[in-house]
């Protein structure tokens, strides 16, 4: 392994359980065009706000890889666009269109169906093409998305163009073959098993081509990178700058997250801690438009990210769940969906109109509990993450991440006792000055208190409640 290239603050600390991301949504997206908007507004990944009300799934149809990057152990899911250490129900195509038209059914908000493993997609052409045909012809409203590593995009491209698909994610850890060949220890291409400097040369080639070649054919790019602690943390921001120099539309930088037994496991490689992964994302924000909502979700994930409804929907439940499925009842749903996302932004629109007066210098760090749908709607023992919002001086605030931590009650009996998990979330959340919540018991709010961490119990949208904060707490007039 390279010697430490980052400058970035390293702690001894685990891998962090942080997920991160989110485009510094509605802020970046005003000033997207119209175009694009609207070929984001549906999709949760893509857009920010789109993920408090629309949700995705995955089908697992795709078991085979061409590479091996070192995080990954390939008994469990694709780490790059999934939680490590985790096996989903490999399906068949047939049975995946099954599955979507079930799950669309059930699920109206459900606009995206996404192929991201459990290996790599294109390592597995015929069964994802083929999965991809039969949603398309079925359930034609439904959004396909595609992540892949890149080494093989090229040679599939008129396909994916053919089937209308319109979001591609790599994973590009790397623009520098040197650095490469500490993150992946082989790559098959034509025939040949690669390995070292040349493996990640070639890799890195044919990601570039790939970006070429979605650039060519208008198809929106979002970017993953797996952020690995002096190995390619630094490196990233010259990651950032060079995909988008190169047409990608949108950055992820995820934390690493060690899958049990993968070869990073084995020689002790830490994963970044929530705070190194901000900093880093900070630090590459502004020439970039960021995710920072990530949730690295299962190959097979079912649901608004956040959440994980996969358990509904085993292949046992739904070969013998009824055919739902109904195009005018999704299109009502969505237009509903529509029309409130619209009120939202135009109340938003209109505050940003109205003159703050800042009267203190501080800048907020707030966490939030939420069950989706925009509200601050979350018991604090039921929250298994916590939604990261930063508010400055001038009334205005972003997004800035969702950091998943154990639910702190997961269960009647347990809830309160378990000191532990309430010390890691209350770690978690070390930095944030003010905690939003529906509700929280007497105990952990001792405990979040005594953190210096001020708790607001609420029952409202995230926006007012965070806009009445600023009012109150900034002394500023919106
Ligand atoms: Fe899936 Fe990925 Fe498409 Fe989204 S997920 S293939 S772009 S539909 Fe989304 Fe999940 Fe993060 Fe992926 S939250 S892991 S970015
Ligand atoms: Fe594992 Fe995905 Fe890397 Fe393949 S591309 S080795 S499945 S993390």
């Amino acid at each position: 392994m390279t010697k430490p290239r980052s400058a970035l603050t390293a702690t001894k600390e685990g891998p962090s359980d942080v997920a991160s991301c989110s485009m510094r949504g509605s802020e970046n997206l005003t000033s997207l065009d119209n175009g694009v908007q609207q070929r984001i507004a549906q999709h949760p990944c893509y857009s920010e706000e789109a993920h408090h009300f629309y949700a995705r799934m995955h089908v697992a149809v795709a078991p085979a890889c061409n590479i091996q990057c070192n995080y990954c152990n390939r008994k469990y899911d694709c780490a790059n666009e999934s939680r490590p250490g985790v096996t989903s129900e490999v399906l068949t195509p047939e049975e995946a269109a099954r599955k979507v038209l079930v799950v669309a059914g059930k699920i109206p908000q459900m606009t995206v169906l996404g192929i991201a493993g459990p290996g790599d997609p294109l390592a597995n052409p015929e069964k994802t093409f083929r999965t991809f045909e039969l949603i398309a012809e079925k359930a034609p409203d439904i959004k396909l998305c595609l992540s892949t590593n890149g080494l093989k995009l090229v040679d599939h491209i008129d396909r994916l163009k053919n089937l209308n698909i319109d979001h591609v994610t790599l994973t590009i850890n790397m623009v520098d073959p040197q650095i490469g060949q500490n993150i992946y220890s082989w790559v098959y291409f034509n025939h040949k098993r690669y390995k070292g400097r040349e493996a990640a040369h070639i890799l890195h080639e044919r990601q570039m081509e790939a970006l070429q070649a979605l650039k060519e054919n208008n198809i929106l790019c979002k970017v993953n990178s797996v952020m690995i602690p002096e190995i390619n943390d630094r490196h990233l921001m010259e990651v950032s700058h060079a995909v988008k120099e190169h047409g990608a539309f949108l950055h992820n930088i995820m934390p690493l997250l060690l899958a049990p037994g993968a070869y990073y496991d084995t020689v002790n490689q830490r994963g970044p801690t929530p705070q190194e992964v901000k900093e880093l994302q900070d630090l590459c924000e502004g020439s970039m438009n960021l995710m920072r909502h990530c949730r690295q979700c299962r190959a097979d994930a079912v649901g608004l990210l956040g959440e994980d409804r996969g358990d509904e929907f085993t292949k046992e439940q739904f070969l013998d769940m009824p055919i739902l499925y109904d195009q005018n009842t999704r299109a009502k749903v969505h237009a509903e969906i529509s029309a409130k996302v619209e009120k939202i932004r135009y109340a938003r629109e209109f505050l940003r109109g109205k003159k703050a007066t800042p009267k203190t210098q501080d800048t907020l760090i707030i966490a939030v509990t939420s069950k989706g749908d925009g509200l601050v709607n979350q018991h604090f023992g039921h929250a298994s993450e916590f939604l990261i919002y930063r508010a400055s001086k001038d009334g205005t605030f972003s997004f800035i991440g969702a950091r998943r931590v154990g639910a702190y009650c997961s269960g009647i009996e347990t809830c309160g006792d378990a000191e532990d998990s309430l010390d890691r979330i209350i770690n978690m959340i070390s930095d944030c000055n003010i905690l939003l919540t529906s509700r929280i018991g007497k105990e952990p709010h001792k405990f979040v208190s005594a953190a210096g961490i001020e708790i607001v119990q609420t029952y409202d949208s995230i926006e007012t409640a965070i806009r009445t904060l600023l009012e109150r707490t900034q002394g500023i007039t919106l």
